[in-house]
């Protein structure tokens, strides 16, 4: 406790010497170089790690069998969130992250390829950001920061919503939600086009030994040396692409993995549903959500089947321990150049794993037979160029583990993923935090962090308020803020859920759940196995009347046809 109290100590008079500054310097009316250049020794850089797809247990830290060594070492040099939540998908966790506000406040309700009829043209879904957000990266650029992103982007492809448009100095940005990893640029759904851009200028080639994760890496490292020319602090959002499908990953590291997965997926469910008893992050009492009863038990598949699904696990067990090695790099890079101390490093994913096969990409675009003939998925390429190639439901259940579902459900397995914060400096010891915090609360944290207010207006227009919370309490070492009493809501494809205190409500269509509110007490049963709503039907009502008032002020607008992951699956067909 005495080093979380000193560190406590430190900010909080960090932080009051800032206010001081910028006091100030608003009464002299501009920023004098020398007070900036004082204030700049103190405030901390910011390193922002997004997975993209990583489940709840596939780090070591958080129950997974994965070498994950750098991310388990972020976890024991600082906290440990053990209950986040996101959005259920990539692009809109990206938009609740960078605004601090809900996504669909974001402009980024969901993706527009997918949108019903109804919802098209409208704010919430438009796909790219609203006008009337800011993004963490102009407030922090406009604040004397170095800002730089390399990876996924998904935000908006015209000019305004490129990274530089939206506060980044420098970046290298896949536009896309995904593509393949290697230099190829092939497309992962039928009739899209992969589209990269370096510094907001299309780049129409890539390197020949082009690999995601490996080039994302060094362009954040590249930007994080050309800021050390001065002593102003850096803002670097490294946005992995990995482990998205489709899976690709160097040979090595899938060799690593030879033979691990060949138990299946519910013989690697029950050892995570262990080593998370054993980590304190499931209780006995606790029972993990077992596999769908639409999703193939292992022993119904065939030899063949096995050893392709065995193969698609061990690339996707690549894709992660390389991310954790090359993540390793920049942490060694910063203590390089004597950085790391003074650097806020924050990792987390986007959402849960995903369910989604290639050939389920054939309802979002074009001619999918042909389009699907162009790859070779043969055992020896899986994992390799040419090859496409993802995890399916039966992985995702595991890599969920204890969770029920995936990527694209409001049910815990899409929402709840693993969060780590290295405050500046160390806290000496490893701690776990079971608050209930939301991606909304982490562009105030960095912004408190950095001493930077959000204004009322930018650009002329006034935007929307942060509805975030500030973690520095948290990270201070009290656990008891008040803001906990907060609720919170969610609604991705016509299915929605909201959360006060323990109480969740959520309403999933069938097979995924039965159509009408459905009741869970998240503190006894994180996993939502047992649906009490039967037995509390005035709560159940309460929350239903909390999740009306949400939709109706962050302007949400169901499908009127079942789009994308509310669609029904065959049975038997996974
Ligand atoms: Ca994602």
């Amino acid at each position: 406790m005495r080093a979380i109290e000193a560190s406590k100590m430190k900010r909080r008079g960090t932080a009051v010497l800032w206010v001081v500054a910028a006091a100030v310097l608003a009464a002299c009316g501009a920023a004098p170089d020398a007070a900036r250049q004082n204030e700049d020794l103190r405030r901390p850089n910011i390193l922002l790690i997004v997975a993209d797809d990583m489940g709840f247990s596939d780090a070591g830290a958080f129950g997974g069998e994965m070498a994950t060594p750098n991310i388990n070492g972020l976890a024991a040099e600082g906290v440990m969130f053990t209950e986040f939540h996101v959005a259920p998908n990539c692009g809109p966790t990206r938009g609740s992250l960078l605004t601090g506000v809900d996504y669909h406040r974001a402009g980024m309700g969901g993706n527009p390829e997918v949108a019903a009829d109804n919802q098209k043209g409208v704010p919430a879904y438009q796909g790219f950001l609203r006008d009337d957000v800011v993004t963490l990266a102009e407030l922090l650029q406009e604040a004397g920061y170095h800002t730089s992103m390399a990876g996924k982007w998904h935000l908006g492809h015209d000019a305004r919503n490129l990274p530089g448009g939206r506060g980044f100095e420098r970046s290298f940005a896949l536009l896309n939600g995904a593509a393949s990893h290697w230099a190829d640029q092939a497309a992962l759904i039928p009739g899209s086009k992969t589209r990269y851009t370096k510094d907001d200028q299309p780049v129409d080639e890539l390197p020949v030994d082009f690999y995601s994760t490996t080039h994302h890496t060094n362009q954040v490292i590249e930007s994080i040396d050309e800021f050390t020319a001065d002593d102003r602090p850096f803002f670097s959002y490294l946005s992995y692409t990995a482990p998205h499908n489709p899976l690709h990953a160097p040979d090595e590291a899938i060799a690593k993995y030879r033979g691990r997965y060949d138990g299946g997926w519910d013989a690697l469910a029950a050892e995570r549903t262990a080593r998370l008893r054993e980590l304190g992050l499931l209780g006995e009492s606790q029972k993990p959500h077992p596999r769908p009863e639409w999703v193939l038990a292992w022993d119904q598949l065939t030899t063949e089947q096995r050893a392709a699904r065995s193969r698609d696990m061990e690339v996707y067990a690549g894709m992660i321990d390389y991310m954790d090695q090359s993540i390793g790099r920049v942490l060694q890079h910063l203590r390089d150049i004597y950085q790391y101390d003074n650097t806020v490093i924050v990792f987390m994913s986007d959402n849960g794993p995903s369910k989604t096969a290639i050939l389920d990409y054939i309802a979002l675009g074009g001619e999918a037979a042909e389009f699907f003939d162009q790859f070779d998925n043969s055992l020896e390429n899986r994992g390799r160029p040419g090859s496409s190639t993802d995890i399916g439901p039966g992985w995702a259940y595991a890599s969920a583990t204890p969770l029920r579902l995936f990527k694209g459900y409001v049910a815990q397995g899409g929402i709840r993923v693993p969060l780590i914060v290295k405050p500046a400096g160390s806290l000496g010891q490893a701690q776990h935090v079971d608050t209930v915090v939301h991606v909304t609360d982490l562009m105030p944290t960095i912004l408190e962090l950095a001493g930077v207010q959000q204004p009322t207006q930018w650009n002329g227009v006034d935007v929307a308020p942060i509805q975030g919370q500030s973690l520095v309490e948290l990270l201070d070492g009290d656990r008891d803020p008040e803001w906990m009493e907060r609720d919170l809501g969610w609604e991705a494809y016509g299915m929605d859920a909201y959360r006060r205190g323990p109480w969740k409500v959520l309403r999933l269509p069938p097979p995924y759940g039965n159509g009408d509110w459905q009741l869970y007490n998240l503190d006894k049963d994180p996993g939502e196995v047992q649906d009490v709503a039967a037995q509390h039907p005035d709560l159940v009502q309460e929350l239903a009347a909390g999740w009306t008032a949400y939709a109706e002020s962050n302007e949400v607008i169901h499908p009127e046809t079942p789009v994308a992951y509310a669609r029904p699956v065959p049975k038997g067909k996974y």
